[in-house]
């Protein structure tokens, strides 16, 4: 057993499950029946912003109706326990890790709750749809708002710092997800090469990547005695 003080945690859509939004590519996920590039790429939104811009206000209207979950608290309290230092780095664009409390947060693909400026790239906070006459508050042009998010095609938020901060960590665990995106899927890697010890905490066992650990399970379930396990210098690793 080992204590680890030095964390970084990465989720995904998984964890959010069980508060009532879909994954992806589980069954009945978000990408069942519809063609990511086409609702979730940079190329799609040149083409028909507004098209885009449906889809992500469909997805802002579900994440504002539901709460975090065990797993998003469980995740919270670690961040904020005295002695430990835990980055969370999420794929996930809703705000249910801030909801939980978590006090540091970092979305490497944006996020349901800020709008941007394709003119001029100003961000603001947004809470309903996103609509084509949205004047935007820097530049007054009206037709260019769009979700500040990441669509397939376009650069990870902040992903350099991500990668700095995994090389130094001594515990990396990868949470609710399908490790399918990249270059997200490759931080497993860059903390596994550094010599940290690798957690996989998901409902499916995935094979891709370089996990020390697997734990199986919903996130609820698993996710609390991980963290306990942690805290209590009990993971065995
Ligand atoms: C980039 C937007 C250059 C917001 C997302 C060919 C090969 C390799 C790579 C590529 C390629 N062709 C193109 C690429 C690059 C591309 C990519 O990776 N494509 C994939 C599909 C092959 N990547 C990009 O375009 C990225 N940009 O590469 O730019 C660059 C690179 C480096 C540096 C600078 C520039 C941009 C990627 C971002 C795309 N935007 N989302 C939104 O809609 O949310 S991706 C989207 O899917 C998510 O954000 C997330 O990142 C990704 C994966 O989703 P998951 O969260 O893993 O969800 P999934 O359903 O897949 O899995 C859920 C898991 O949870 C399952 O395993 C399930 O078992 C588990 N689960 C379910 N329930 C529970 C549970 N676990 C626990 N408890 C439960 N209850
Ligand atoms: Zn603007």
């Amino acid at each position: 057993m080992k204590l680890f003080r030095n964390i970084v945690v990465l989720t995904g859509t998984g964890i959010s499950a069980e508060s009532g939004l879909p994954t992806f590519r589980d069954s009945g996920g978000l990408w069942e029946g519809v063609n990511p590039e086409e609702v979730a790429s940079a190329a799609a939104y040149e083409l028909d912003p507004w098209h885009v811009n449906d889809f992500f206000n469909m997805r802002r209207s579900a994440a504002q109706r539901v709460n975090p979950n065990a797993a998003h608290f469980a995740l919270a309290k670690l961040q904020k326990t005295q002695g430990f230092s835990c980055y969370l780095v999420t794929q996930n664009i809703d705000d249910l890790h801030e909801h939980a409390g978590s006090p540091q947060v970092h979305h490497i693909h944006g996020e349901l709750s800020k709008r941007r400026c394709h003119g001029c790239g100003h961000v603001c906070d947004i809470r309903g749809d996103i609509d084509p006459d949205t004047a935007c508050p820097s530049c007054r042009c009206t037709g260019m708002a769009r979700p500040h998010v990441v669509l397939f095609g376009e650069i990870p938020i902040g992903f350099d710092k991500a990668i700095e901060i995994t090389r130094q960590c001594e515990l990396f665990i990868s949470i609710g997800t399908s490790g399918s995106v990249y270059p997200a899927a490759n931080l497993v890697n860059v903390a596994y090469d550094a010599g940290a010890t690798t957690v996989c905490a998901n409902l499916e066992i995935l094979s891709a990547g370089m996990f020390d650990i697997h734990i199986e399970g919903q996130a609820t379930q698993i996710i609390p005695n991980l963290v306990e396990e942690i805290l209590t210098g009990r993971l065995n690793a």
